[in-house]
């Protein structure tokens, strides 16, 4: 069975680890946002690619979900010695090594694309990891300039841009998004292999990946959305919302910025039934079904913590059905 899955970070990672233990021998293609890529001491650090990397290739920081295991911050600290920021993204010493080698394989010519197969040919993560483009794309959030601590505040009125990582892990989305905007998506294209994955497919997985900034943004890339609604197959999602507030992560925070509740519900029909066919959302958003359905949007509820890999398996195993069904 061909699966293609659209992943952000952490949640996407988590998941694809449990359908690669629910369906060993399906081939799965991943295509990952590329929009949280942030460039920093002049490398290319593409977070969410890494931790799909690092996730299904053994070498995540399991508490973290993001980075390295093991890892130490030398280069970090002697940076800081330096007074060379930003202190507030943590990059270890071998997370560097990832971002070095891709920074010198890109200045070299080769797109993201063929870099991440490169780094992924150490890695093996047992999926094929495709970059959504392989133009630059850098999501940014609008926040009132009031919002903003130190010289870089304005004067007090107005807005300004800043980078989804700094308002993410800077500013932990503690102050209100007025808009999320994958600056230069309008102009890329899907990278290589992308729209064929896709109309080659079986069934599309939308993991429980942030809607706006990891699924939003793929599906942001000129042609995307419209091959996978071409495509003819069943397009399953799951719900990163559980009973009003996201699993993990701040998704919250950017649902307001695009108008749409946090609800599982909500997610659903921001998706829309042109797009999705089914929905997965948990137990305890079992009220929301009926309002799903009503959307033309297949529903079902079951347990939707990933709390271990069988677990994951289990949510896997019930979207690739949920999917049977809709194909019938
Ligand atoms: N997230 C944090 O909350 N704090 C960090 O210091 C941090 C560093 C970091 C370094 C490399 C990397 O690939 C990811 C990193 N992340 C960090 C996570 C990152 O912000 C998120 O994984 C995604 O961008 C959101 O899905």
């Amino acid at each position: 069975m061909r699966i293609v899955v659209l992943a952000g970070g952490i949640g996407g990672a988590r998941f694809l680890r449990g359908l690669m233990s629910a369906v060993p021998d399906a081939d799965i293609t991943v295509i990952g946002n590329t929009g949280d890529d942030i460039h920093l001491f002049g490398l290319k650090v593409c977070p969410d690619l890494d931790t799909v990397m690092y996730t299904l290739g053994g070498g995540i920081h399991e508490e973290q979900g993001w980075g390295r295991a093991e890892e130490t911050f030398a280069v970090k600290e002697e940076l800081a010695a330096y007074g060379v920021g930003p202190e507030w993204f943590g990059l270890g010493d071998r997370d560097f090594a990832t971002h070095i080698v891709r920074t010198q394989m890109m200045s070299a010519g080769y797109p993201l694309s063929a870099v991440t197969e490169a780094l992924c040919a150490r890695w093996q993560p047992g999926v094929r990891l495709l970059p959504m483009t392989d133009d630059r794309v850098e999501t940014h959030v609008l926040i009132d300039t009031a919002d903003i601590s130190g010289s870089a505040a304005g004067d007090g009125e107005g807005r300004k841009a800043v980078h989804f990582q700094e308002y993410w892990v800077r500013m932990r989305a503690s102050v209100p998004a007025h808009a999320v905007v994958p600056v230069g998506a309008d102009q890329a294209k899907p990278g290589p292999g992308v729209l064929e994955a896709i109309a080659d497919s079986d069934v599309v997985l939308f993991p429980p990946s942030n809607p706006v900034v990891s699924v939003g943004t793929i599906l942001a890339v000129p042609g995307v959305r419209e091959a996978i609604a071409e495509a003819g197959v069943p397009v399953v999602g799951l719900s990163p919302i559980v009973g009003d507030a996201p699993v993990r992560g701040m998704a919250d925070k950017v649902l307001a910025a695009v108008g749409v509740e946090s609800t599982a519900a909500a997610v659903a029909k921001h998706y829309g039934s042109g797009l999705l066919d089914g929905w997965l959302v948990d137990e305890v958003d079992a009220d929301a079904v009926d309002e799903v359905e009503a959307a033309g949007i297949r529903c079902r509820a079951l347990p939707l913590m990933m709390t271990d890999t069988e677990a994951t398996a289990r949510m896997a195993t019930a979207a690739l059905a949920l999917a049977e069904e809709v194909r019938a």
